[in-house]
């Protein structure tokens, strides 16, 4: 929880990569967390400007582009228009969804360059860099793979491995490759601008690590922390492409900015673009807080690299809190455009229409906030049955249709029920238990949310319709209505104020359904919303006398056969002509000729495993005992994502007995495991035909 006051709040989501439609992946990771807390905000009536839109720069678009055969602006004019689509569809309620090609942003984001640039702060350095001389293109980030120098993966990119998650530069991968042409590139010298992240190290340390230590989540301080402990480099902030924006230098023609100088500065712009005249005080009033909701792949960019930049700039505030999520995987497994592994946003709301807010449920259900968490289908359809149907929904129906049994759809007086009797004394008792149990759920589910823990908050939330169940069956009202119609009026009053908290409670999770059961109250519930959520108590939303609408339900079960056949969708899924794979695993380009000689030298042989354990923390390696023939030695392999270190007992491998000795982890592997790695990235053992003597040579 944030320890001040702020007068207004800028909350953004990452803006995502104009290439490829929206997942449930992406939703859960960021826009849900984030349209959740910016319509509790709202609620609050706080002034709040909830700004995304897509990026558009950087290779992830032109690779995209150059795969669909069109230009960079045409390919981003399509994806930008479905994804806005997409988002407006499934109601995430950004004040302005815009776009990084729009000359308010290009404006911008040369003025924040030329603002730093006059300070002299960046780092002009002439450096070798690889090229694609077929192509006439330098190779950075995604235009270039080789093998990771961190785990062997053979696919890593020139600014990440994948596999291990190092981030890198091109000049460290080992074996590099044009992913455009194949070739293997030629080093040639080119100009470009740096960033002195090292510079802020000390600020970093101080105003991150220190300022922030209590308030950011685990997660997003530990990745923070091993960064900058690490030590920072500085990092270079233009390129050489065509598509982007130009460095604003007389000196820096033909380079545009990185992506990622230009990305969050679009947050900026955007601002810009609904706030007119007025937007300064939401990026420079030190009482405005700003919120970034980003994925966990984006921590070191908005909790290191742009705050930084924002500091180096001067005159913009810094990000008060970042809750990053971690991943969402589907059924089991990774999320992947490529491999259409997904559950497309549009393609949901097709297949499930008015059912939008069963999505959100679900997904802030098992919302990865502290670990990756899993969607499966099976589980999406028993929350919709289990919760909104049997507790949320059957609330709010057995009240309205009890209502309209009992008293014409009418709202009965909540007059002070004389406690005259036994039966009633019992009444009194259970409104007062319930009472108590509801005025907590408000309190723990207002706290929840201020903190971003919002599967807790939803929880709490629905914890009314359950205390609302409780109550109903334990007053049994249509017993009682032979004997005390007073009675009864009291506890279906009671029953409609809970209805009508509900509603309000409701609606930042769940925003359809706060308007359907407002709608069935068949009254305008603003006034009380603002009471409940400023003061973080029960309201008494319905007024005696006043008559409800028709009943209705609120949810209906999501079927078997519905599962089926999302789940069958997934297994037949191959690429979807809307989704644009960026390369994830193309059968890699054939090497260089090598001579006999070159061959001859490479002593491959057979092996036995003897002993395999995994290596304590990482996920990747396993250290193996391998009987060589010759020796018993010691070899690390990342292949513990595909083999257990029991299963790997006993088994023959095929590895390089001469390669060099390396260290990793502390731990000297001799030798290297061979292996083949399949389209779907996974790994698999090269094992003789039949069992051979280990040390057998291959040749
Ligand atoms: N487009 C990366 C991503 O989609 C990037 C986020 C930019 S936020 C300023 O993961
Ligand atoms: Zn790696």
């Amino acid at each position: 929880m944030s320890k001040k006051d702020f007068k207004r709040y800028t909350v953004t989501a990452a803006l995502p990569y104009a290439n490829g439609p929206i997942h449930i992946g992406h939703i859960a990771g960021a826009y849900l967390p984030a349209d959740t807390y910016v319509r509790y905000l709202r609620l609050k009536g706080e002034d709040v400007a909830f700004v995304c839109g897509s990026d558009e720069h950087g290779v992830a678009i032109t690779i995209g582009a150059k795969k669909e055969g069109v230009s960079p602006k045409a390919f981003v004019d399509k994806y930008h228009e479905l994804m806005k689509k997409a988002f407006q569809d499934f109601g995430i309620s950004f004040d302005i969804y815009s776009r990084t090609s729009n000359k308010i942003h290009y404006e911008t984001a040369q003025a924040f360059f030329k603002t730093i640039d006059a300070q002299n702060i960046f780092l002009e350095e002439t450096s070798d860099q690889y090229f694609d001389e077929q192509e006439g293109i330098f190779l950075a980030d995604r235009y270039i793979a080789g093998t990771c120098p961190n785990c062997g993966h053979t696919n890593a990119y020139g600014d990440q491995c994948e596999k291990c998650g190092t981030s890198l530069s091109p000049r460290q991968l080992i074996n590099p490759r044009s992913t455009v042409s194949g070739n293997t590139p030629v080093l040639k010298p080119t100009k470009h601008w740096y960033f002195p992240l090292d510079k802020f190290e000390g600020w970093l340390k101080e105003w991150l690590l220190e300022g922030h230590k209590d308030d950011w989540k685990t997660n997003v301080y530990g990745q923070c922390r091993s960064w900058i402990e690490q030590g920072l480099q500085p990092r270079s902030i233009t390129r050489d492409l065509e598509w982007g924006i130009p460095v604003p230098r007389e000196d820096g023609k033909g380079k545009v900015l990185y992506v990622w100088f230009d990305a969050p500065i679009g947050y900026i712009s955007a601002t810009k673009e609904l706030k007119g005249a007025d937007w300064e005080k939401y990026w420079k009033d030190k009482d405005t807080r700003l919120i970034h909701f980003i994925g966990k792949d984006n921590i070191v960019f908005h909790c290191i690299i742009f705050p930084a930049m924002l500091k180096a700039e001067g005159s913009f505030i810094l990000p008060d809190n970042v809750p990053a999520n971690e991943f969402l995987n589907l059924e089991g497994d990774k999320i992947s455009t490529s491999r259409n592994h997904a559950v497309w946003l549009h393609e949901y709301l097709q297949d499930f229409p008015g059912r939008r807010d069963e999505l959100r449920y679900m997904l802030t259900s098992i919302s990865p906030e502290t670990k990756d968490a899993d969607f499966t289908w099976k589980d999406y359809q028993q929350k919709v049955n289990s919760e909104l149907v049997a507790i949320l929904g059957n609330f709010v129906n057995r009240v309205m249709v009890l209502t309209w049994k009992f008293f014409e759809g009418k709202v009965p007086s909540a007059h002070e029920l004389p406690n005259t009797n036994e039966k009633r004394k019992r009444i009194l008792d259970l409104y007062n238990q319930a009472h108590t149990d509801l005025s907590k759920s408000v309190i723990d589910m207002a706290a929840a949310l201020d903190d971003f823990r919002f599967r807790e908050a939803q929880f709490h939330m629905m914890n009314l319709a359950r205390v609302g169940n409780k109550f109903l069956a334990d007053t049994e009202p249509w017993k009682l209505a032979k004997e005390d119609m007073e009675a009864v009026g009291c506890i279906m009053n009671y029953a409609l104020t809970v209805v009508g908290n509900i509603a309000i409670a409701c609606e930042p999770f769940l925003p359809d359904t706060a308007k359907n059961i407002s709608a069935q109250l068949n009254q305008d519930l603003t006034a009380a919303a603002v009471k409940f959520w400023k003061e973080k108590t029960l309201v008494e939303p319905v007024v005696p006398g006043h008559v409800l609408s028709a009943a209705s339900l609120l949810f209906k079960n999501v079927e078997d056969i519905e599962i089926e056949q999302q789940v069958e969708k997934l297994k037949k899924s191959k690429p979807s002509a809307m989704s644009t794979p960026v390369a994830e695993n193309p059968v890699p380009p054939l090497k260089p000729t090598i001579t006999f000689d070159d061959f001859a030298k490479l002593d491959i042989r057979i092996g036995t495993i003897k002993a395999a354990e995994k290596m304590e923390k990482s996920d990747k390696l396993l250290k193996l005992t391998v009987d060589s023939g010759v020796d018993v030695r010691t070899i690390l392999s990342g292949i513990a994502k595909y083999y257990t270190a029991e299963e790997m007992v006993g088994k023959q491998v095929t590895f390089i007995a001469n390669l060099a000795p390396r260290k990793m982890m502390g731990i000297e592997s001799q030798g290297m495991i061979l292996m083949a790695e399949d389209g779907d990235g996974k790994l698999r053992l090269l094992q003789p035909n039949e069992v051979v003597r280990p040390g057998s040579a291959v040749s």
